[in-house]
């Protein structure tokens, strides 16, 4: 199947919505801390696909919840997403000069900063997660849950620690079972999290949620793939950095342990258990089916 049109103007708009919500979201300081907001918005601001965000719009969308209101949860992730990559980009992990075709935070800025940039991302995204607008809508109990949800897939068990893994496992032989570890960790949980944060927030049943979370790691691992593959095969210019660099850091990769043909078809897999996941949902789950083949499919 290939995208319609009609996708990509779903996704453009959302990606529209996600921008504007920022700017509301994440205030620019002035005075003497003003760098701060200016590096935070650096990166915010440098072309992210916002996949995260729209996650967690298209998961409520699919139990019938409205986006709107969900606005500063969506930015809470993409703040998340954020400090991930300016920390994981500086030179004590894996000091990369380029993302999406710019100068890295710690090279547009310098390291002190960029170490600040992502502190500022991951505390505010705690601050919007407690958003008084989130509080008029929502009963407490589902906004705590939310909360118990996304630091979960954000820290201990879930984001950091899989970064914790990856990096110890640089350079090494890893196991199937270390690679899914790494994998599932460090880029499915957030992915999952964003999936079902919308979701509950809208009361959605347990066997929903308990759907959408499997669609979530399902399609959370199937992203991880595409990534390790684009590093293999992309194209540089679209990706905005330069190719090859997991091999040069022998990282742990899918196409490193099963080959390039191997790691395909087990995307192709994790695409179609994703949409299996879906089957119990009508039309509105139409974005999270498209959005599991955009994974899939994409270049960037
Ligand atoms: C530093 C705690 C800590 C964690 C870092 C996310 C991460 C863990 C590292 C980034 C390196 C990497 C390739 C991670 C896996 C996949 C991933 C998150 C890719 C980037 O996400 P996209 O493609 O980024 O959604 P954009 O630029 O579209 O926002």
């Amino acid at each position: 199947m290939s995208l319609s049109p009609a996708f990509f103007d779903y996704l453009k708009a959302r990606q529209h919505l996600i921008n504007q919500a920022l700017t509301r979201f994440v205030p620019r300081l002035s005075g003497p801390a003003a760098r701060l907001t200016e590096a935070m918005h650096y990166s915010l601001f440098a072309g992210g696909k916002r996949l995260r965000p729209i996650l967690v719009l298209a998961g409520a969308e699919a139990v019938g919840g409205e986006p709107e209101p969900l606005l500063p949860v969506a930015c809470a992730l993409e703040c998340i997403h954020t400090y991930s990559l300016i920390h994981d980009d500086l030179p004590a992990m894996d000091d990369d000069d380029l993302r999406r075709g710019k100068p890295t935070c710690h090279k547009a800025f310098d390291e002190a900063t960029a170490i600040l940039a992502g502190d500022g991302l991951l505390t505010h995204a705690f601050r919007l997660l407690t958003h008084e607008e989130l509080e008029e809508r929502f009963p407490a109990a589902r906004i705590l849950a939310v909360i118990r949800l996304i630091s979960e897939a954000a820290g201990l068990f879930g984001m950091v620690a899989g970064q914790m893994a990856d990096l110890l496992a640089e350079g090494k032989k890893v196991s199937p079972e270390e690679l899914f570890f790494i994998h599932r960790h460090k880029t499915a949980a957030l992915i999952r999290a964003s999936v079902l944060a919308g979701a509950m927030l809208w009361g959605a049943t347990e066997e929903s949620l308990e759907k959408l979370s499997q669609y979530g790691w399902k399609i959370g691992h199937a992203f991880q793939i595409v990534d390790d593959i684009l590093d293999l095969t992309g194209d540089e210019k679209t990706l905005g950095k330069p190719v090859g660099s997991d091999l040069e850091k022998k990282k742990a990769t899918y196409p490193a342990l099963f080959g390039l043909e191997g790691a395909r078809e087990e995307a192709k897999k994790l695409l179609n258990e994703a949409l299996e996941a879906l089957s119990p949902f009508g039309t509105e789950a139409t974005p999270l089916r498209d959005i599991a083949y955009y994974v899939l499919e994409r270049k960037l």
